[in-house]
Parts: C-alpha cells; sequence; structure tokens
C-alpha cells in the first residue's frame, strides 16, 4: 500500500536494536539487511498510544481503569511530597524536650491506614467490574476466527469445511462487530495484544484460549506477542485490518481463491521451482504445495508486511527475505534458501502471481 515509509520512534529504535545485531552478519555478508526492514508502522503507532486511545469495547474499559490508577498513584505521590516537605520545615526545636518523644501521633497512622483500605477496596471493586465488562462482548461475535501462534509468526484460520482459508500475520475483520478470537499455539507459550483494541491473552500449546476483538471504526492496527518466546519474540507481531463491511466480504472471496495457473513461462519455471524447494514447509491452494509448519503463500502479495510485520512486502524484499532470512531474522525457522540468478528471476515471476 503505502510505499513511502514513515519513520516512527518505535520503528526506528526496531532498526537500531537490528542494525547492532547484524553488524557482524553485513560484514561477512557484505548485505544490508536493515534495508529490507519494514519501517512504516500502521495507524496512530506510537509507543504508549494504548494509553491514550481505545478503539473498541474490549479496551475502552480499560483504557479509563488505567488513567484512574494513574491519577490515583500521582495524588499518592503528590500528597506524600507535601506532607514530607511539610515535616522537614515544621519540626520541633531540637531544645524542646518533646522533641525526642515517640509519644503521640498514632491518629495520624489511624487515619492513613483507614484511607488506604477504602481506596484500596474502592479500585479492587472498580477493577473486577472492568474485567467483568471486558469478559464477554456487548452482544453474540458476528464470526470466529483461530490464531495460531508459531516461532515467530501468526496463522489466521477462517471458515470451516469448503469455505476454509489459511493465512498468516494478518488478521481482517468487519468493523463495529464483536469478533471471537480462538488462541492456539504451536509450540511455546506466546501472548496476543492488539493494544488498541484487545487485551492480552495468552496462546499456550494444548489449550484453546477466548478473546475477542472489535473495532468501531476502520483502521489498522498493530498487535504484537506479549510473552518471551525465544530469539525472534520482538520481531513476532501483526496487523488487524478493520474493513467496512462490503470489503470485508471482497477480502474474505478473494483470499478463498486457490492460487492461480501462472501464465507465462518464466512464472511456471517458478512454480515447479517452488514445489521442489518450498513446498516442503508452505502451502500454496490450487497447487500441490502443501506444507503446513510455515506461512500459506496463496495470497502472500496481498499483505502489507512480511515475517511477521518485520519486512515491508515489495518484490525486491521479498526475494531478499528468502535468500537472506537468517541475515534479517536471525533464528526464524527458515533457511537461507539459495538460488542461481535464474533460478530468483523465476522465482520472483511465480511469487508475483500470488496476488
Ligand atoms: C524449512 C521450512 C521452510 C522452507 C523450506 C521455506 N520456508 Fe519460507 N518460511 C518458513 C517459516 C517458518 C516462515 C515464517 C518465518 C517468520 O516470520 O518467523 C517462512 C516465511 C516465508 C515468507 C513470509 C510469509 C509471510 O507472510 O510472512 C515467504 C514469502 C517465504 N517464507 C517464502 C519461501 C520461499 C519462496 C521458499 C522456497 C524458495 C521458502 N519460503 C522455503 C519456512 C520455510
Ligand atoms: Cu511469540
Amino acid at each position: 500500500m503505502s510505499s513511502a515509509p514513515r519513520l516512527t520512534a518505535r520503528s526506528a529504535r526496531c532498526g537500531l536494536a537490528l542494525t547492532i545485531a547484524l553488524a557482524h552478519d553485513k560484514a561477512r555478508a557484505g548485505f544490508d539487511a536493515t534495508a529490507h526492514v519494514a519501517t512504516s508502522l500502521a495507524g496512530t503507532q506510537t509507543p504508549l498510544a494504548y494509553f491514550l486511545h481505545s478503539k473498541g469495547p474490549a479496551t475502552e474499559p480499560v483504557l479509563y481503569l488505567g488513567w484512574i490508577l494513574a491519577a490515583i498513584c500521582t495524588a499518592v505521590c503528590a500528597i506524600i511530597t507535601v506532607m514530607l516537605i511539610i515535616g522537614m520545615f515544621r519540626r520541633r526545636k531540637p531544645e524542646d524536650p518533646r522533641s525526642l518523644s515517640t509519644e503521640g501521633g498514632t491518629s495520624f497512622v489511624y487515619v492513613g491506614t483507614a484511607i488506604s483500605t477504602v481506596a484500596l477496596l474502592g479500585i479492587t471493586v472498580y477493577m473486577l467490574v472492568v474485567l467483568a465488562r471486558v469478559a464477554q462482548p456487548p452482544n453474540e461475535p458476528a464470526m470466529t476466527v483461530t490464531v495460531t501462534a508459531y516461532d515467530w509468526w501468526w496463522k489466521v484460520d477462517y471458515g470451516d469445511g469448503p469455505s476454509h482459508f489459511s493465512s498468516a500475520n494478518e488478521l481482517h475483520i468487519p468493523v463495529g462487530v464483536p469478533v471471537l478470537i480462538l488462541l492456539k499455539s504451536a509450540d511455546v507459550i506466546h501472548a496476543f495484544w492488539v493494544p488498541e483494541l484487545s487485551g492480552k491473552t495468552q496462546a499456550i500449546p494444548g489449550v484453546t484460549n477466548r478473546q475477542w476483538i472489535q473495532a468501531d471504526r476502520p483502521g489498522v492496527f498493530r498487535g504484537q506477542c506479549t510473552q518471551y518466546c525465544g530469539l525472534q519474540h520482538a520481531h513476532m507481531a501483526f496487523e488487524v485490518y478493520a474493513q467496512p463491511h462490503t470489503d470485508f466480504e471482497h477480502w474474505i472471496a478473494a483470499q478463498r481463491m486457490p492460487a492461480p495457473v501462472p501464465a507465462n513461462a518464466q512464472a511456471a519455471r517458478g512454480a515447479t521451482l517452488f514445489e521442489k524447494r518450498c513446498a516442503g514447509c508452505h502451502t500454496v491452494r490450487g497447487t500441490r504445495s502443501a506444507g503446513v509448519q510455515a506461512p500459506d503463500l496463496t495470497h502472500v502479495r496481498s499483505r502489507r508486511l512480511i515475517a511477521a510485520g518485520t519486512v515491508a512486502n515489495s518484490p525486491e524484499s521479498l526475494m531478499q527475505w528468502v535468500q537472506h532470512v537468517q541475515e534479517i531474522k536471525p533464528g526464524a525457522l527458515m533457511p537461507d534458501m539459495k538460488l542461481s540468478p535464474a533460478e530468483a528471476g523465476d522465482l520472483s515471476a511465480y511469487l508475483a502471481t500470488l496476488r
């Protein structure tokens, strides 16, 4: 979509960390992996944006809770500071015999304890009310999507039976209605979090957790794995696309389609190469490639970002990713694919058809 990358504070930081991590490899390979790292983040994405905005009913009560807790904590700090300053300036003269006395002053302790008790009890009740409000959607979920966390990407499954299809690292939802997410994990414990749309929920192997999500207006919202899950935990992001109903239906219809048969000889050679080199892990629906341990690539070119929000999805970055995975995302469970220039050209022509 947007070809002009917008550098935000957060992406600049990620970029910096990656630059340091990759300095060594870069010197070795003479390849600049950072050039392919996605620098544009969706929407109003600044760190802590979730403390200022909520874009749906699953996060709104939590937003107000955060504000009120922050206000109470600030007030407590302010009151203590003021009392301390008063105490410092109003102390008794050393020659006053009462200055060393430990008598009296207990009324402050009783009053202080009483105020704290009432405040803490009040906050506890308020928190329980907020928890109850975000536990269930206000009305019946309009649809159910299964999200499975993998080291280090997200599989997203829509529909069942003949209408079922898989996608990766992008969750599309219709705007204005609650969507139920069944959360699973294929390997270790991960956690699903879309700061502006949903709370954090763990994805645990062998367990199916539930989280609902609703966006009150169209937009793209960043999500992130928030449970440390290994080397590339920080690069395990995803994007939620909240779309008006008709756009969403169009997207579903397009994604359901199998891949087209390659129209020219070069793309056909690329398809054969793909079946030989990539099909052990990746699926392209409508072909013999049916690997299950990696993202479904049937419509990979329709995604805004690849590699779990890490790499821009341009024809060039895509080929750089395929050949330099371990420099762009060290430790990712895909090997660097060694391709001759002719093979790279064929594969690129084929990947371009996967829209
Ligand atoms: C050993 C298994 C394996 C093989 C073989 C493999 N891949 Fe991958 N691939 C993966 C995994 C795992 C990921 C997810 C990596 C991540 O984001 O952490 C991935 C991610 C990708 C992505 C990004 C998809 C997205 O939406 O984020 C593309 C594109 C891709 N691979 C293309 C290829 C191509 C083309 C080949 C063959 C030349 C290939 N892969 C071979 C395992 C494999
Ligand atoms: Cu994770």
